[in-house]
């Protein structure tokens, strides 16, 4: 029996490459974002190949992402896989100069939301003892940029939360890890740099970076492995990157 994936962002980037390398692998996907055209697109494009169910929430507001869940048809409301993927950085800013609507944003989306997707999702898993989640960190959670502060906060909670999911979970036998990519060229700059596209291109300029379809392979390679295997916490950055800081634009 085909297994059901709930992929959060699935509207750009990792998500949707996600979603459709998923889809070209057999996997029923329920695709959630905020742009209900680009849901509706890809549950066209998707829905040729396997069962496609779309949910417009905003991760941040609780209500709207219980109810969400709650209102999955039943052919759709066993989750088997889930992907906390949506998230964002806003802002590019030292400490004493951030936004608060911005730390309200990254903390509110990526670490918060994370948390509400997984309340809705978790009963069921535990459940049936079964189930397997993947949060998408990043390295920004595995070490500080300057004027990254808050971003890399909210994914060093991510990075804690990956860990205290796969503890408090291993008596249900849900497996739980992290991917945790470095510089991806998706639409994440141009939202941190709040649609100032020339300025997010800079971000990936005179290197290879990541494409969203690389982490979508890994996310794949981690959900196929036998039931015994669970891949905790994976790092990937383009090959011209070493560290947050460290990235060969001339090579
Ligand atoms: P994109 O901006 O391309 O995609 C972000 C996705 O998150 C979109 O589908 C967006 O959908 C969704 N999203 C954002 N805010 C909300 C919200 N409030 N409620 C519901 N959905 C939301 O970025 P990426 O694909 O790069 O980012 C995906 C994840 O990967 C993020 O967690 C990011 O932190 C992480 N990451 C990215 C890296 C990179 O270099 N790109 C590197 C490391 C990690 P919609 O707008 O339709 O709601
Ligand atoms: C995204 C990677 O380095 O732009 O999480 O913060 S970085």
């Amino acid at each position: 029996m085909k297994k059901n994936a709930l992929i959060t962002g699935a509207t750009s980037g990792i998500g949707l490459a996600t979603a459709s390398l998923f889809a070209k692998k057999g996997i029923n996907l329920i695709l959630c974002g905020r742009r209900q055209e680009r849901l509706d697109a890809l549950a066209a494009e998707l829905g040729e190949r396997v069962r496609v169910h779309t949910l417009n929430f905003d991760v941040r507001n609780r209500e709207s992402v219980s109810k969400a869940i709650i209102s999955l048809p039943e052919e759709f409301s066993k989750i088997d896989i889930l992907i906390n993927n949506a998230g964002n950085a806003h802002g590019l800013d030292p400490i004493d100069e951030g936004s608060l609507e911005d730390w309200d944003a990254m903390i509110d989306i990526n670490v918060k939301g994370l948390l509400y997707v997984s309340k809705a999702i978790l009963p069921q898993m535990v459940g049936r003892k079964t189930g397997h989640i993947i949060n998408i960190g990043s390295t920004a959670g595995k070490e500080v940029y300057p004027k990254g502060n808050v971003y890399c906060a909210s994914k060093h909670a991510v990075d804690a939360i990956n860990q205290g999911m796969r503890i408090d979970l291993n008596p249900y036998g849900i497996r739980v890890g992290a991917v945790n990519p470095g510089l991806v060229e998706t639409e994440f700059s141009k939202v941190r740099f709040k649609g100032d596209e020339a300025r997010a291109e800079t971000v990936y300029q005179g290197f290879q970076p990541l494409r969203p379809e690389d982490i979508a392979d890994i996310v794949y390679f981690v959900v196929s492995r036998p039931y015994h295997v669970n891949i905790a916490d994976l790092v990937v950055m383009p090959t011209a990157q070493a560290s947050s800081t460290i990235v060969n634009r001339n090579a």
